[in-house]
């Protein structure tokens, strides 16, 4: 693609721990960042249809990871589209990487962009069940409800936690917030990084 090197910060943390809304007001509030969500992502290229809505759909409505180069090629198509419609550089990369065969992934075709830094939101589960509970009550999102809530805890135990230490061992910088205070508050914080 025509797309030139970017900056990127990975948003990272439990499913409700709060990505999407600190990323959107990170988009709103300081000039030039621009928030794309890994599943939100997913989700329109499954309502397009297409050949590959059916797996996108079985995978997160098991909250289990879609196969890490269909993610990786949304991620590519979004930034290139942001890129094109408004020249933006700065990506809020939220919800990914989420496994080491997302990493591999972006390592093959996306290595070139600078990674500044990883956010990662801390949130025990009981508060992130609670707020997930909460808005399933009308988010019709397929994955919320107890069952893959609690599934989708279990892969980020088990695939998406081991890739902080990741990053902590291979010198990319991780600021750990913790995400279970006021939206505002959490801002406060997340806001003193940029
Ligand atoms: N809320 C937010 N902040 C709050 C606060 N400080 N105090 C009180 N309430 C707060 O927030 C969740 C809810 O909590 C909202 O109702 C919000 O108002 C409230 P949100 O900002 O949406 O949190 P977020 O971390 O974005 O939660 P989300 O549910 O989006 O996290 P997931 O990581 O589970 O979902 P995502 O969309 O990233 O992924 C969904 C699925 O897609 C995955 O399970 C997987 O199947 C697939 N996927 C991949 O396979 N690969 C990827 O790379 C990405 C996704
Ligand atoms: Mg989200």
């Amino acid at each position: 693609t025509d797309l030139p090197t970017c900056d990127v910060v990975f948003v990272l943390g439990g499913p409700g721990a709060g990505k999407g809304t600190q990323c959107q007001l990170v988009q709103e509030r300081l000039d030039g960042w621009v928030h794309l969500s890994a599943g939100d992502l997913l989700r329109a290229e499954r309502n397009y249809g297409g050949k590959l809505c059916d797996l996108i759909n079985s995978k997160i409505a098991a909250g289990e990871l879609v196969p890490s180069e269909i993610t990786c090629k949304c991620l590519e198509n979004g930034m290139a589209r942001a890129f094109e419609q408004s020249g933006v550089t700065k990506f809020l990369v939220d919800g990914f990487p989420r496994s080491h065969g997302n990493m591999t992934a972006w390592a093959g075709t996306l290595a070139k962009h600078n990674i500044k830094f990883v956010l990662s939101f801390d949130c025990p589960e009981s508060v992130l069940e609670g707020r997930l509970l909460e808005r399933g009550k009308s988010s019709g999102r397929s994955d919320d409800n107890i069952d893959t809530i609690r599934k989708r805890f279990q892969t980020h135990k088990a695939e998406s936690l081991p890739i902080i230490q990741y990053f902590e061992n291979n010198g990319t910088t991780v600021h750990t917030i913790e995400s279970d205070k006021g939206v505002e508050q959490v801002y406060e914080k997340v806001v003193a990084l940029f």
